[in-house]
C-alpha cells in the first residue's frame, strides 16, 4: 500500500472488514419492475428441521449479538451451492439492463492491497484506511476502470449492493436467504461447530476457506492460495454440498440487522427485525484475519447499509421449497 496516495474520507465509516455508505437514500428500494423469467441456478434442498442458531463461543463477538444459542425451526427451502458468479450476474444485466448502485454512484470500495502500484490517488475510509473509494469501480471493473472480469467469470460477483442483490433475485425467481436460513445452511448439518466443517480452522494444516494470512492489512501471504477473491467451488463443500459458506466474500441476507435480533425473534422461521438501518451480511471474506476480525465463523454476524458495495461483498440466492 502506498501511504502517500491516501486521503482520508470522513463521510463514511468502516464496519468490520467492509466499508459502509451512509444509510438512507434508496434504503427501502427493491426492484419490482423486472421479470421473474431469468435463469435460476440449480439450488440445493435443505429439508425442514430444527437447528441451534447462534453461539457463545469465547472467540466470538458478543457485541454483534452472536448469542445466545437458541433453537430455530425452519420449513424446507432451497439455497444456491455457490454465491452468484460474474457470469450469472452478466446474464441478469444483459436481460434487464440493471444498473448497479456502484455504477449509479460512480464509485465503490476496493481493498488497497489489490490496487495497482500506479493507481491514481484514492480516498481512504478513516476508520479502515485499507479501504479506498475508487471511482469507476463496479462489478465489471473490480479494481477500477483499468481492471476487468474477463478471466473471472467463475468468481463471485462483487461490488453489488443489497438492492442489486434483491433485483437479481426478482429476475431469477429467487430471494435472499433469511439470516436463519443462511446459518442453518452454513452449518452443513453439524451442530454448534465453529466452521462449516467442524471446530478446527485448518484440519491437518489444510486451508478450508479463503481468508487473510499474514500481517493484516499490509502483507497477505496467500497461504490458502488466494490474495483476493477465488473462483466459486475452490474449496471443499460442506455437508449440504454448499461451497465457500465462510471466507471469500460476504453474503447479503434478507434480514434487517440488530444485535438484539435473537432475543426478539420467533423460534419458528425467524425473519429478523421489522425495520432497521443495515442489512445482515454473513460468512466473512478474504480479508478476515484472526488478529483483527475472525468473522469467518458460521455464527459470526455483520451488516451494512443497503446501498453499500465493496470488492468483498456478494450474495447467494434461496427459494422457499
Ligand atoms: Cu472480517
Amino acid at each position: 500500500m502506498n501511504a502517500s496516495s491516501t486521503r482520508f474520507w470522513p463521510v463514511t465509516d468502516g464496519h468490520c472488514c467492509a466499508p459502509s455508505r451512509p444509510a438512507g437514500g434508496t434504503r427501502d428500494q427493491t426492484s419490482s419492475t423486472v421479470s421473474t423469467t431469468g435463469d435460476v441456478p440449480e439450488l440445493v434442498r435443505i429439508p425442514a428441521g430444527e437447528f441451534v442458531m447462534g453461539t457463545d463461543d469465547a472467540e466470538g463477538y458478543p457485541e454483534d449479538g452472536e448469542g445466545p444459542p437458541h433453537l430455530v425451526a425452519l420449513p424446507a427451502y432451497d439455497i444456491a451451492p455457490t454465491t452468484v458468479t460474474n457470469a450469472e450476474f452478466a446474464r441478469f444485466v444483459a436481460a434487464t439492463n440493471h444498473v448497479t448502485t456502484a455504477e449509479t454512484l460512480g464509485s465503490s470500495f476496493v481493498f488497497a492491497g489489490l490496487l495497482a502500484d500506479d493507481h491514481p490517488p484514492t480516498r481512504a475510509v478513516r476508520s479502515a484506511p485499507w479501504w479506498r473509494e475508487v471511482e469507476g469501480a463496479c462489478w465489471r471493473h473490480p479494481e477500477g476502470p483499468e481492471s476487468d472480469i474477463d478471466d473471472r467469470s467463475d468468481h463471485p460477483v462483487v461490488h453489488v449492493s443489497w438492492t442489486d442483490a434483491v433485483a437479481f433475485c426478482a429476475w431469477s425467481g429467487t430471494r435472499l436467504p433469511t439470516e436463519a436460513e443462511w446459518e442453518c445452511a452454513a452449518r452443513g448439518g453439524i451442530a454448534q461447530a465453529r466452521y462449516p466443517w467442524g471446530d478446527d480452522r485448518e484440519p491437518e494444516g489444510r486451508h478450508m476457506m479463503n481468508v487473510f494470512q499474514g500481517q493484516f492489512p499490509e502483507q497477505n501471504t496467500g497461504d490458502d492460495g488466494w490474495i483476493g477473491p477465488c473462483p466459486v467451488r475452490s474449496f471443499p463443500p460442506n455437508g449440504f454440498g454448499l461451497y465457500e459458506m465462510t471466507g471469500n466474500v460476504w453474503e447479503w441476507c434478507a434480514d434487517w440487522f440488530s444485535p438484539h435480533a435473537y432475543a426478539l425473534s420467533s423460534p419458528l422461521n425467524p425473519q429478523g427485525p421489522s425495520t432497521g438501518e443495515n442489512r445482515v451480511m454473513r460468512g466473512g471474506s478474504y480479508l478476515c484475519h484472526d488478529s483483527y476480525c475472525n468473522r469467518y465463523r458460521v455464527a459470526a454476524r455483520s451488516a451494512n447499509s443497503p446501498d453499500s458495495s465493496a470488492g468483498n461483498i456478494g450474495f447467494r440466492v434461496a427459494r422457499s421449497a
